[in-house]
């Protein structure tokens, strides 16, 4: 987490958070992020310094809001957000690529609550951007690039889309635009070279919001393709000016671990760069893990509780499910200070299963929990997506081990335990050094602990199983409970950092 001083450590909203999506209202800063498979979607966190954040909510929190097919894929459901402030409401347009397609909602407190969707059925594509003209006009701009007129208020097109630009000539997946009026230009954004390892941000600028776009002759302004840099697939990056004028950038990035060719485990993470402008055109500063703080006092902000009692009816929004969340098969109110899952799917290759989550932050950590199965089946699992989750999974007098790895699926160890709660223990170990350049980015430790905290390790196993560069797709690891079978109770929660 970023600290004070004259530097600041980035990522500054570590873990899954891809395709920041910035806006500042007087002194107060917004980022919204995508969210695929899981429910609540679309997390939003405040700032009031660009370093440090809380989250403050979900955009999309209700069922009326976000609607997943059960069997929707992960790394489908929500992506890319756009998050503005306009005419003292604010807007958020991103699109449900499992179903409603582009959405549009508004708030006057970005904590909620969120309105129903505007559907925009008009709307092309993905990576939606909202811009307004002095005039009113609403241009909403696509990946691709793409751009229509929208009403904003009833999610009408008006006209035809257009074709804006299409990035640097010959680059892949020009997507995630953002059109700004900056000074005498409009400023369109882009991320290009796709969300890998080539990704980058190439900005073009027109006199008008509606081209022709003329691209900045230093394209990319940003990447961190072909270097060794500890940074990297960069892009899909959103601008923003402080109250003093200065301007910065928010962006993903990923850490990859181990030897080649590089594996990242804890998904797109957000990152802050700062940036000036030469000649009418933004120069990104150095992007590193430790930044200069910027010149104004920082506000520490609450973090993340490491532990949770669910003491409280409603969860913290860190916490996520997959693709819904029935009242009735998560619930604080079944047995006072416990949160008890009710089982729908058998296990975490299901697509339905109940499962509380939340995201792997730190690239060394530890998760716990005390959980009570009574007659049933649950625990705690380290989860990638179906085809890819490392869980530790207790039944009356027992506990297993189990690994899943594409289309293999094996219990790697298992051993009794005395009846009642048991807590069981995952950590991660990111590796230090390594002496063969296949080495893995990290080790994830299974099992329990006695009743005088002694860790008693059942398994070690190689982490980059549970990375997006073997799983494939959008996200990153998430630490959580589920229940296999009946009615399974959880305690609490503790997650700490072990990062140094
Ligand atoms: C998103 C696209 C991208 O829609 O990945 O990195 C996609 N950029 O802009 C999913 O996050």
């Amino acid at each position: 987490m970023p600290e004070t001083g004259t530097t600041v450590s980035n990522p500054v909203i570590p873990g899954f958070h891809p395709d920041p999506s910035v806006c500042r209202v007087g002194e107060d800063y917004y980022v919204a992020c995508s969210s695929f498979e899981y429910f609540p979607g679309v997390p939003l966190f405040h700032s009031r310094d660009l370093v440090h954040w809380t989250q403050i909510g979900n955009a999309l929190d209700r069922p009326s809001q976000l609607r997943l097919p059960l069997d929707a894929p992960s790394s489908g459901g929500i992506y890319a957000p756009t998050l503005r402030h306009h005419d003292g409401r604010f807007w958020l347009i991103v699109t449900n690529v499992s179903g409603d397609g582009n959405m549009l909602f508004t708030a006057t407190d970005p904590a909620g609550p969120w309105s129903d969707p505007i559907r925009l059925p008009g709307v092309p594509g993905i990576d939606p951007d909202l811009a307004w003209d002095d005039d009113g006009t609403c241009w909403c701009t696509v990946a691709g690039v793409g751009q229509v007129r929208l009403d904003p208020h009833t999610g009408e097109t008006l006209g035809a889309p257009t074709r804006l630009w299409s990035g640097t000539p010959g680059a892949k997946a020009p997507e995630a635009p953002h059109l700004y009026r900056i000074g005498d230009y409009w400023y369109l954004l882009i991320a290009e070279g796709g969300t890998e390892r080539c990704h980058g941000v190439s900005i073009a600028r027109s006199r008008t919001p509606n081209g022709p776009f003329e691209p900045c002759p230093d394209n990319p302004i940003l990447t961190h393709r072909g270097t060794e840099h500890p940074i990297q697939n960069t892009g899909h990056a959103d601008l923003v000016q402080a109250p003093d004028g200065s301007w910065w950038m928010v962006l993903l990035g990923v850490r990859p671990g181990g030897g080649s060719p590089g594996w990242h485990v804890i998904g797109r993470e957000t990152f802050l760069v700062a940036v000036d402008w030469v000649d009418g055109w933004p120069v990104v500063g150095e992007l590193s893990s430790l930044l200069p703080a910027p010149p104004w006092p920082l506000q520490p902000q609450p973090a993340v509780p490491n532990r949770d009692d669910f003491d409280l009816s409603e969860l913290a929004p860190h916490w996520v499910s997959l693709r819904h969340r029935p009242a009735e098969d998560c619930t604080t109110k079944e047995r006072a200070g416990w949160l008890t899952l009710r089982a729908r799917g058998a296990s975490l290759d299901d697509t339905d299963v109940t499962f509380v989550g939340r995201r792997q932050q730190h690239l060394s950590c530890r998760a716990r929990t005390l959980v009570d199965v009574g007659e049933g089946r649950g625990g705690l699992a380290v989860r990638l997506d179906e085809q890819h989750h490392y869980d530790i999974e207790a039944v009356s007098g027992e506990v297993h081990v189990r690994a899943r790895i594409g289309p293999l699926s094996t219990v790697v160890a298992s051993r009794p335990v005395p009846p009642g709660p048991v807590v069981l223990r995952v950590e991660v170990t990111a590796v230090a050094t390594m002496h063969d350049p296949r080495t893995g980015p990290d080790t994830v430790s299974i099992g329990i602990e006695e009743p005088d905290g002694t860790f008693v390790e059942l398994t070690s196993l190689d982490g980059r199983y549970l990375s997006t560069e073997v799983a494939g797709g959008f996200t990153g690891r998430v630490l959580g409970m589920f229940a296999a079978s009946g009615s399974v109770h959880f305690d609490w929660f503790d997650y700490r950092s072990l990062d140094h």
